[in-house]
């Protein structure tokens, strides 16, 4: 009963987004049917015609290696080239930035555009970046229970944490979940999908901020969604920082290039099996979230900042060259990371980091900041000390090394919470898959393990 008042009120709520559209414009969901049945037939060729091709050999070093470099997962909206950095649908950042709209009076890549290009593979016009805002913006509200819960939640809780679990239970409202008890269709799923995952992606702003504010500025008023705003447009405003048109526009590229850096890093690839299971995409990015908690993956950009006010705190304003080359080595001498650099597949300075850069150097005020003149002068330095230190296959900065420090120099200072805006971006990307992969029917996944003993037996055949 339950299950079925649930869907008819998904019918229902797609009928009243349809109606007030503006008629010449296609919806995603529109689009995506549209270019699915190619897709389709694609895989489906693939599959019968290439199934027994061999694209690469699996060696020791892949299985007691972390799969570095294994060819194993389908992922279409972007793919990470080592020294050319992430494509999205073969399109670079440069490209990005040249071709999707921006915001009204924006210059900047938004949230909306990116999300556009990932799950069609095409370059959305100004009206279909618009209304995808509003439709974003209109299934942006939390639902009471989720904001009980959040509130419940002890402030002293990692805002990674709490995230997580508000997305997770963000799946009480599951239309894929409901619709998968009634028994729908399997070509059914993908739309099921696409419905979570757009109401998950309108809703994240909402339940970031709420985390935000909770734990760092009890007490304040949240405002309500503007439903005139884009979706990061919104976050910066329920962030409180929304007079901050600088801060904005960063936050919209910054959000957009981050978005999807292929499939096999762990917040992607996590998002990507969970749903494998069938569950709903909400489950399946909670679970996300928790990958993108750990220190190697998306929390080095809090640790960059906090490496970074440790080197400030020890040496002082007037930080040379040498200053940071010692620092670095001190770092590397006691057995940590230098948390910003190196990368599992890119063998190049990130073209994010490039991007946060350039956005820098275009503001007078970031180029005169303390904070980011110090994370050049490390850039400098650091891919040399690395070299020389010669673990890492890549010395070269990833876009963690500049991405916490340009909100530092914002005034957004908690760095516990940057995480969470990662969360809020990767979003786009790992959401794409969930209903890409129920569009292709890809199935559940399950790779082969060995323990030594079996790997052993192997080597001697
Ligand atoms: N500082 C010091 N040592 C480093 C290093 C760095 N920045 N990057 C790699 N190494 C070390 C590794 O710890 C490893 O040492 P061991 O052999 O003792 O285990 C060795 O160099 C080889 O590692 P690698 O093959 O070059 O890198 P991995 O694919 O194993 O790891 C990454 C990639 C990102 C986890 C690693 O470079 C790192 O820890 N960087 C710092 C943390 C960071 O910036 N993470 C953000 C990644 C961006 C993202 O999540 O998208």
């Amino acid at each position: 009963m339950l299950a079925r008042s649930a869907v008819r009120l998904h019918a229902l709520s797609a009928k009243r987004a349809l109606g007030s559209r503006l008629a010449s414009t296609k919806t995603l969901k529109e689009t995506l049917q549209e270019v699915i049945p190619a897709k389709q037939e694609q895989l489906k060729k693939l599959k019968t015609e290439h199934s027994q091709t061999v694209i690469g050999d699996v060696k020791v070093e892949n299985v007691i290696g972390g799969m570095r470099g294994l060819k194993s997962m389908l992922w279409e909206a972007s793919v990470l080239d080592p020294n050319e950095g992430i494509r999205f649908h073969g399109m670079t950042i440069p490209d990005c930035q040249e071709k999707l709209p921006a915001a009204p009076g924006g210059k900047e890549i938004i949230a909306e555009s990116m999300l556009w290009l990932l799950m069609t593979g095409k370059v959305p016009t100004e009206a279909e970046t618009r209304q995808l805002s509003q439709e974003l913006a209109e299934k942006g509200d939390l639902p009471a229970y989720v904001e009980n819960l959040i509130d419940s939640l002890s402030p002293s809780l990692h805002p990674m944490t709490q995230l997580g679990i508000g997305v997770a239970a963000l799946n009480h409202d599951s239309v894929f979940q409901k619709a998968y008890e009634r028994g729908m269709k399997k070509t059914e799923y993908w739309t099921y999908a696409l419905e979570d995952s757009l109401t998950l992606i309108a809703r994240l702003p909402a339940l970031a901020a709420r985390i935000y504010r909770n734990i760092y500025k009890p007490g304040n008023e949240l405002p309500a969604i503007d439903k005139s705003l884009d979706l990061v447009g919104n976050y910066t405003n329920l962030l409180g920082y929304g007079a901050n048109k600088d801060l904005t526009e960063y936050l919209r590229l910054y959000i957009s290039i981050h978005g999807d850096h292929e499939g096999g890093n762990a917040s992607a690839h996590t998002a990507h099996l969970v749903s494998s299971t069938l569950a709903d995409p909400y489950l399946s990015y909670s679970a996300a979230l928790f990958a993108l908690a750990g220190p190697l993956h998306g929390l080095a950009n809090q640790e960059v900042l906090r490496w970074q006010l440790a080197m400030q705190k020890e040496l002082g304003d007037n930080i040379t060259h040498d200053h940071i080359k010692e620092y670095l080595w001190k770092t590397l001498k006691s057995g940590q990371v230098v948390p910003g650099y190196g990368h599992g597949v890119l063998r190049k300075s990130d073209p994010r980091f490039i991007a946060l850069q350039e956005f820098c150097d275009s503001r007078p005020d970031l180029l005169a900041s303390s904070t980011i003149q110090l994370v050049k002068k490390t850039f400098e330095v650091a891919p040399g000390v690395l070299t020389e230190h010669g673990k890492t296959k890549n010395p070269w900065p990833n876009v963690d090394a500049a991405s916490g420090c340009v909100l530092y120099h914002y005034g957004l200072t908690e760095f516990k919470y940057y995480t969470v805006i990662f969360g809020v971006s990767r979003a786009l990307g790992a959401l794409t898959q969930v209903v890409w992969a129920r569009a292709l029917g890809l199935p559940l996944e399950r790779p082969k393990s060995l323990s030594m003993d079996a790997l052993q037996q192997l080597i001697k055949v």
